[in-house]
């Protein structure tokens, strides 16, 4: 089985709020049937989910009644947001079902942890294939919290260790400098931790580039023996396929 995150930026516009990328989707859910191969997926909130989350402060639990409503919107907008994506790989005959991540999982201080995993374990038994997302859950020490989809992939993939995990982003990979902006910024084909750690010392990394490396990190602590971890531009027709198959793209991989 194959893990598979599909980011809020590749998924949605960014830039405008609740704007959903349906062609986008459409075609990448094609690419996940025609690679032959099982997939669980994961998503991003984008526009339906940061913006909201941003402007009350979410990030940063319960400090104020005030939030409590925004708390609700972005619940809203992000279980709309599955709903679309479900719709789609329903549309491509994959049996998908969205899971809000705080009807299996709770936060304590930020960090996910397993509450009643056996939702999840079922609906995998008979077939279904679970979609989690980056949501609000409910945080034991702080009230609530930011859940985001890259951490709902670690507990995913630490219950049911995934072959290849697959991380679907704007961008082909981990950069030298953010290569929106600059014209010598390099593509780093692969990466390990002490890798990483090099990279980050001997390059001034922008908000781009070290959102990126705090990404890496995570994907640093997916691997296992013998498991890749793969970031892919998904804006790139083709490019998610081409991971799955296992072929030669412009990527970074994440190894032990
Ligand atoms: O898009 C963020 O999840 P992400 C979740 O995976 C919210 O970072 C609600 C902003």
């Amino acid at each position: 089985m194959m893990l598979i995150k599909l980011g809020g930026s590749v998924i949605t516009d960014k830039s405008r709020y609740r704007t959903f990328n349906k062609d986008r989707v459409a075609s990448l859910c094609k690419e996940i049937v025609q690679s032959g191969k099982s997939a669980m997926i994961v998503h991003g909130a984008g526009s339906f989910g940061h913006m909201v989350a941003k402007q009350y402060g979410l990030q940063n639990g319960l400090v104020d009644f005030r939030q409590v409503i925004a708390v609700a919107q972005v619940q809203n907008d992000v279980r709309d947001l599955s709903s679309m994506v479900v719709k789609e790989l329903i549309a491509c005959g994959i049996p998908a079902v969205s899971v809000p991540p705080g009807s299996c999982f709770v936060m304590d201080d930020g960090e996910l942890v397993i509450g009643d995993d056996e939702p999840l374990r079922a609906l995998a038994h008979i077939g279904v294939m679970p979609v989690m997302f980056g949501d609000v859950v409910m945080d034991r020490k702080k009230g609530f919290g930011i859940c985001s989809g890259d951490q709902a992939m670690e507990v995913m993939a630490r219950m049911f260790k995934p072959e290849k995990v697959i991380f679907v982003s704007d961008i082909d990979g981990l950069y030298t400098a953010d290569p929106k902006t600059n014209p010598d910024a390099e593509l780093i084909p692969e990466v390990t931790t002490e890798g990483l750690k090099r990279i980050s010392s001997e390059h001034t990394m922008d908000d781009v580039t070290g959102g990126v490396v705090a990404k890496m990190e995570a994907m640093l602590r997916m691997c296992d023996e013998g498991r890749d971890c793969i970031l892919v531009n998904g804006t790139v027709p083709g490019r998610l396929l081409s991971a799955m198959r296992g072929e030669e793209i412009p990527c970074t991989i994440a190894r032990l």
